[in-house]
Formats: C-alpha cells, structure tokens, sequence
C-alpha cells in the first residue's frame, strides 16, 4: 500500500495553491459582492494548464486523472468556493461528460478544446419538475432528418451563462425513460434558439453563476450527439459520479481553509486571560474538525484512486459526496462558534464559508440521494 502522492501531483498543488494565494483569496471579497468571477481568473487557471488536468493526454490535457483534479478543486476551494465551482463546471462536470460519454471521434475532436479552455462546457440535467429525479425530464430531442430538434428548459445550471458547449440531456424515446430514452447532446451557445435566462440569487457561493437555459426550437446535426442514441442517463450518471467526488474535494478545501482560520484565531483571541486555543472547549472543537478532515481526505483520494485505476466507484463517490459535505457542515459551525459573535459578522471570512458550505448537502444530488445509491449498491452487492 503507498498512500503518497506523485511528484507530479505534488508539483500540481503547490502550483494551484500558489496560484489560490496569490491570484484567488485575494478576490474572494469582490467576487462574492459582484456575484461575478473575472474572466481574467479564468483565463489564468487555462494559462496555468488546469482546464485539461483530468483530460488523458491522447486527447490533449496532463492527464493527471481524477485525483488531479480533486487537488485543484481542494486548493482552489481554500480561496474562494465559486471559483472552485466555476472551474468545476468546465473542467470536471461538462468536460467529463465527453470523456465518459463521447465516441472516439468525439473524444479528439473536442477534448483538446476543453483541455486548453478555448472551449468552456457547462453541465445541463435539472429541470423545474426533474431535480432528484432527472429521468422526469420533459426537455425533448426530436429528430429530424440529420438533425435535431430540442425544447425545453433546464434550471440551476452552474456557469451556463459562460459556457461555449453545453452538455444537454434530452428525451427521446419517451416510453423508455431512464433505461434508454434519455440521449445526451452538445449544445453551442451560439445556436438559433438558445438562451440564458435568470440567474439566482443564492445564499452562498454567490460568486458562482446559476441561471436557467431555454431551448427553443434549437436545431443541432447529428455531430452534435453524444454518444449513442438512449444512453443519456448512463452518461448524466457516469459524469455525477465524478462530479460528486470532485465535490467531495471541494469540500475539503473549504474545511480546512475553515479549520485553519479558526486555528488561528482561537490563538489569537484570549478570554479568561489565556488564548481561546488552550481552553479545552476550544481544543475539543479543533480535534474533531482535524479528524474529520483527515476522513473526509480520506475518502476524497481513496475514491479518485478508484476512479483513475478504472475500479467502478459509485457506491464511494455517492459516500464521499454525503460524509464530506455533512462534516463539512459541522467543521464551518464549529468555526463560527470557535468565533463567537465575530463569526457571525459579515466582516469576517468564516461567515462566508458558513453560507458556502450549506448547498453542498444539496447539489449534485441531495444527500437523501446519496443515501439511495449508497443502499441500493450494499443490497445489490454487499458491504
Ligand atoms: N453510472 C452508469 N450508469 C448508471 C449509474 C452510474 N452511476 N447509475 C445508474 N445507471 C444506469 C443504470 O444501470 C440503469 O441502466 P439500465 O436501465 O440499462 O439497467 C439506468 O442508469 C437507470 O438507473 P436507475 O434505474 O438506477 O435510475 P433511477 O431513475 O432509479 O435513478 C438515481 C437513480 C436516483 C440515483 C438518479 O436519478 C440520481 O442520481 N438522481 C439525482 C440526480 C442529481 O444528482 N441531480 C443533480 C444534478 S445537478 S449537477
């Protein structure tokens, strides 16, 4: 057994963590304030290579796998969650939808693009009546010669408003449903019939973009297919699989940033004429966040292990998307509470982090979800 990372992986998080202190924290304020991530900041993280770090290198990007990526997400996280989110939306979610649904053809003609960020993809399943339950979709692809014809809209779609290429996933074979009515299609933002509407205003991680899109009547060549016709839901599904992990590393990111900034406040901060930090109240509160952190590390890595040596790894990237946005939940109160009234102030880093955390119980399925494929898996196959 070797837990150490690779020279190369090492290398990567130290890039991406200078790059976090230098160009991301420094921002995170007006972010947050303009609901908005500069686009400089992202043509940075495409300069700096990090769009095709999961890419394989015959299709254009470092091919530093799944556990590549978590390392960008964790350390981008540290600086701001947005931009975290923002870089997830292209680089895990709407590239990794063509690298494990793509054909051959596909993979090499529009990964290289993802890879150098010349081609941002977003990732497009929910819809207003289709959120725990995508395969209730009523967005439609109808064929129509060499073509195809969709309509519909799709809801809470994370930097959809920046995206050139939108992963889109259709009905079109409505008696089927889920096993095979479900296809999955390359939008361009540019085409006839496409818009971005409302954005939302959110409680946290308001630098991030969510907004609807509307599909009119939009016309797209068979090119433009993903994959086969009907596998749809096992593509939305397989790109979950991965975005759930690399949430996971989100997750870590955000908590130890959390952690560390309670660390140091508690030793800052003197009550009772001794810093906060050696009260035991105080200690308790640091040990279970350190240790939760080292579970949730844990998992993040184990799991894209799996991913990158090709094991199936539903069941453990449902469970690290589920225990790590859950303790991440406890680690940011713990660190309002280590704070005090300065916790709660606006003024102050962790109350954003409070509010960051919260959708991720939510996103990239409920955890009530996660618990569903969790238990269905251990009744299928055993623990
Ligand atoms: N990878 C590949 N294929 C998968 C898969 C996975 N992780 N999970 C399911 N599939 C396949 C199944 O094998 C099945 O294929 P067959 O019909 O050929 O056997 C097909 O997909 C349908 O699967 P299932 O019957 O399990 O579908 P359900 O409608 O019961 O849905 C859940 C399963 C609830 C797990 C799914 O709807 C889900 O994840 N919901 C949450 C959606 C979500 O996360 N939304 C947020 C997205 S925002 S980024």
């Amino acid at each position: 057994m070797d837990f150490t990372f690779s020279e190369e992986h090492q290398m990567l998080r130290q890039a991406v963590r200078d790059f976090t202190d230098g160009a991301v924290r420094p921002l995170s304020a007006q972010i947050e304030r303009e609901h908005h991530v500069p686009r400089e900041l992202l043509d940075q993280l495409a300069e700096l290579g990090l769009y095709g770090v999961a890419i394989p290198e015959e299709y254009g990007g470092a091919g530093m796998g799944e556990t590549g990526l978590c390392i960008a997400m964790e350390e981008i996280t540290r600086g701001d969650f947005s931009v975290a989110v923002t870089y997830g939306a292209h680089a895990s979610i709407g590239a990794m939808s063509v690298l494990v649904g793509g054909t051959e053809e596909q993979k090499r003609k529009w990964l290289p693009s993802y890879a150098t960020g010349e081609v941002k993809g977003a990732y497009a399943l929910s819809e207003a009546d289709a959120g725990s339950d995508p395969a209730a979709m009523s967005t439609t692809a109808v064929k129509d010669g060499g073509d195809w014809i969709i309509n519909g809209e799709k809801i809470w779609i994370t930097a959809g408003n920046l995206a050139d290429l939108v992963t889109v996933y259709a009905i079109t074979d409505k008696t089927k449903g889920a096993s095979g009515g479900v296809t999955a299609f390359l939008v361009p933002a540019e085409s006839k019939g496409y818009s971005v509407g409302k954005a939302e205003e959110k409680m946290g991680q308001r630098g991030s973009s969510t907004v609807t899109l509307a599909f009119d009547d939009v016309r797209i060549s068979d090119e433009y297919r993903l994959g086969e016709v009907g596998a749809g839901f096992k593509n939305a599904m397989a790109t979950l699989d991965r975005g759930r992990l690399a949430l996971g590393a989100n997750c870590l990111g955000c908590a130890k940033e959390a952690l560390s900034l309670a660390t140091n406040y508690a030793n800052e901060r003197v009550a009772f004429g001794k810093p906060i930090s050696r009260h035991q109240a105080i200690q308790w509160m640091l040990a279970d966040s350190a240790t939760e952190i080292y579970a949730m590390e844990s998992l993040v890595y184990r799991t894209a292990w799996m991913c990158d040596e090709h094991v199936p790894f539903t069941r453990e990237s449902a469970m690290t998307k589920l225990f790590a946005s859950e303790a991440l939940d406890r680690i940011v109160d713990r660190a309002v509470q280590i704070y005090g009234g300065m916790g709660y102030s606006a003024e102050y880093p962790i109350e954003k982090l409070y509010r960051d955390a919260r959708v991720t119980r939510i996103y990239e399925g409920t955890n009530e979800i996660q618990r569903m494929v969790i238990a269905r898996d251990v009744i299928a196959r055993g623990i």
